[in-house]
């Protein structure tokens, strides 16, 4: 395609964009994805890099081989930052990351759920199938309920099975049929270092890593407050130490009360 068009009529209303966030914001409203850079300089890539197959390894020391394998959990690495890594926490709090999800997420957000995904070399894993991250929902929303930020730890190529997308699935209620599967998936390659937005309705799979070494993956989900996380985050780590953004973020502030004093006692100085 050549020479897109510079000029319009009959239009009364544009969406104005002023960064590369705001570009990314408008994707994810139209396609259901975008790419964003996290900002994160060579040296933290490295950091990341390295605490990933640190936590995986005595994650599987703890959890068993034979037992994840059984469970079909063997290459996802379930709530790293609740292991006690701070690179973890950092990566879900991420910057650049949290000023799309405030123009996406209308209102407040949490994160509901961050897992490590291992793609391995030439062999399917549990991501690799259409799916949502809200999965057996078949819904349309005006506006996300849910993002999914999937970092990348390492470089996201066609040969090592990048994630792929069937672009503007959010906004249609049904998973479409095989034939306009084949004819619409894109597969999106991304640097290390950028997170893959997708509104979580879209549908979405990790593709067949045809290398030999495994492409490693950070997936978070943010959500309105209302969806239960995947793991209870305030009941796995502390919070002495986190700045009230955090807390929010991290649901510390959403945790259901458990009788109903706990729950008046809760509301005292709220309006609503
Ligand atoms: O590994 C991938 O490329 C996709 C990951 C994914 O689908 C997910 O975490 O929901």
């Amino acid at each position: 395609m050549n020479n897109i068009p510079q000029t319009s009529y009959g239009i009364l209303q544009q969406n104005r964009i002023g960064s590369a966030f705001d570009e990314a914001v408008e994707q994810i409203r139209h396609l259901g994805f975008a790419i964003i850079d996290s900002g994160l300089a060579e040296p933290e890539l490295l950091g990341i890099s390295e605490e990933f197959n640190r936590i995986r390894e005595s994650y599987v020391q703890s959890y068993g081989e034979s037992a994840l394998r059984n469970l079909n959990e063997f290459h996802t690495i379930r709530s790293p930052l609740t292991q006690g890594s701070e690179i973890f926490l950092a990566l879900a709090l991420n910057e650049n990351l949290l000023s799309v999800l405030e123009a996406l997420i209308l209102g407040k957000f949490i994160l509901n759920q961050q897992n490590g995904v291992i793609n391995p070399p030439q062999e399917t894993y549990s991501q690799n199938a259409w799916h949502r991250d809200l999965p057996y929902q078949h819904f349309v929303s005006s506006t996300p309920l849910a993002i999914n930020a999937l970092f990348c730890v390492d470089d996201f190529t066609v040969d090592n099975g990048a994630t792929l997308v069937l672009p503007a699935s959010h906004k249609a209620e049904a998973f479409p049929s095989s034939n306009y599967i084949n004819k619409n998936a894109l597969q999106v390659e991304a640097k290390a270092g950028s997170f893959i937005l997708l509104d979580c309705m879209t549908f979405h799979s990790g593709g067949y890593n045809k290398t030999h070494s495994a492409r490693r993956a950070v997936n978070h989900v943010y959500t309105i407050p209302y969806f239960k996380q995947q793991i209870n985050i305030p009941m796995n780590m502390g919070a002495a130490n986190l700045p009230d953004q955090a807390k929010e973020i991290l649901g510390f502030k959403y945790v259901e009360p458990t009788s109903i004093t706990d729950y008046l006692s809760k509301r005292a100085g709220k309006a609503y």
